[in-house]
């Protein structure tokens, strides 16, 4: 299959993330996109494509244009308030509090987040604009007649909701992707999320609708960022009821129990019967992973990739997390390399 690759992903280089109360080199950092950069290419996957300029049109059909400009102009608002660090929020529209954006940064940064480990930086909004790109174009492709493709996003993008970001997202890749097959003919379409985190942003966004199915495996969100959203009673709301399901995982969760969420979910999506499927890949579920706690190993994740072609339908696929830099390409590249297996 055809990977789209960015090399704007660089602009995103936060120097500070906010962990165990100190300020560390983020997780999410530039080398994880060249470490699956170079494992596509030593597996030969196939061609490897720059991504195409879509605008901002397909952003605003899931996020809210408030949102949109805040991101925009967050950096340049930090700078201009005189702060010398990277911009990071500190205080939230908490119960009982009003839930309206303030006029300054310091306040706005705060509306818009939903957890303070993500710093704004220089080119982490152009960055983002380029990560969606990455997901539109390759989303194209499937559009288009390939049977798969690969979005290599990154920044990545689950947890961005509405108009909220956090958790290293900023614009939602997945449920934009999902969005623009809507928008090309699809009448349904599914988002299967394999990321170790619950992809809050994508339930967030799709979770009235019942023309995208959601279903997510985690690490439960009793233990596990968000924490708050991602538990099993989650069904979605109104129409949406029934088109929202989430396998919440406990600690030390093996391939053999988390693979029979894996059949449930496929078989779920099997029953919706979607045009197309994107999945929200991460590989942050591997045994080394340095800030989740699933027990997935290399080999599992060419297994993955197996069963979720196994459903037979046109996949895109799009880069989430995945944290142990030395193996966050070989393991993504299997579950590419076993679905096309
Ligand atoms: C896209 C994605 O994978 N985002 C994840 C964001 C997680 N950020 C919060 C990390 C907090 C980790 N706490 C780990 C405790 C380890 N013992
Ligand atoms: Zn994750």
């Amino acid at each position: 299959m055809k990977t789209v690759y960015s090399e704007k992903h660089k602009l995103r280089n936060a120097k500070t993330e906010l962990y165990g109360g100190e300020l560390v080199e983020p997780f999410e950092r530039p080398s994880r996109a060249e470490s699956i950069l170079q494992a596509v290419q030593l597996a030969d996957l196939g061609p490897i494509e720059k991504p195409l300029e879509h605008g901002l049109e397909p952003v605003l059909k899931v996020h809210d244009a408030d949102f949109v400009d805040f991101l925009q102009s967050a950096w340049n608002d930090w700078q201009a308030a005189g702060f010398a660090g990277e911009a990071m929020a500190t205080n939230w529209p908490a119960r009982r509090m009003q839930q309206k954006p303030p006029c300054f940064i310091e306040g706005r940064i705060g509306y818009y987040a939903l957890a303070a480990e993500t710093s704004i930086t220089a080119g982490t909004w152009e960055a983002a604009l380029a990560s969606k790109n990455v997901g539109l174009t390759a989303a194209s492709l499937v559009a288009g007649g390939e049977p798969a493709a690969f979005a290599l996003c990154r920044p990545p993008g689950h947890h961005a909701a509405r108009d909220m970001f956090g958790g290293y997202c900023f614009l939602n890749n997945a449920a934009i992707s999902a969005q623009y097959f809507r928008d090309m003919g699809s009448d349904r379409v599914a988002v299967l999320d394999i990321d170790f985190h619950h992809g809050n942003g994508t339930q967030d966004i799709f979770y009235a609708r019942d023309d995208v199915l959601f279903c997510s495996l985690h690490g439960d969100p009793e233990e596990a960022f968000p924490n708050f959203l991602g538990y099993a009673d989650e069904k979605g709301r109104g129409v949406g009821a029934g088109f929202n399901v989430n396998y919440p995982l406990a600690p030390g969760t093996l391939f053999g129990e988390w693979r029979v969420a894996l059949a449930d979910a496929l078989a779920r999506i099997h029953s919706f019967a979607p045009e197309a499927v994107v999945v929200s890949l991460g590989v942050d579920t591997f045994e080394n992973d340095p800030i989740s706690f699933f027990k997935l190993k290399t080999d599992d994740y060419f297994t993955t990739g197996q069963l979720i072609a196994g459903v037979g339908l046109p996949t895109l696929f799009v880069m989430e997390g995945g944290y142990d830099i030395d193996e966050v390409g070989v393991n993504t590249v299997n579950v590419l390399a076993g679905f096309e297996n």
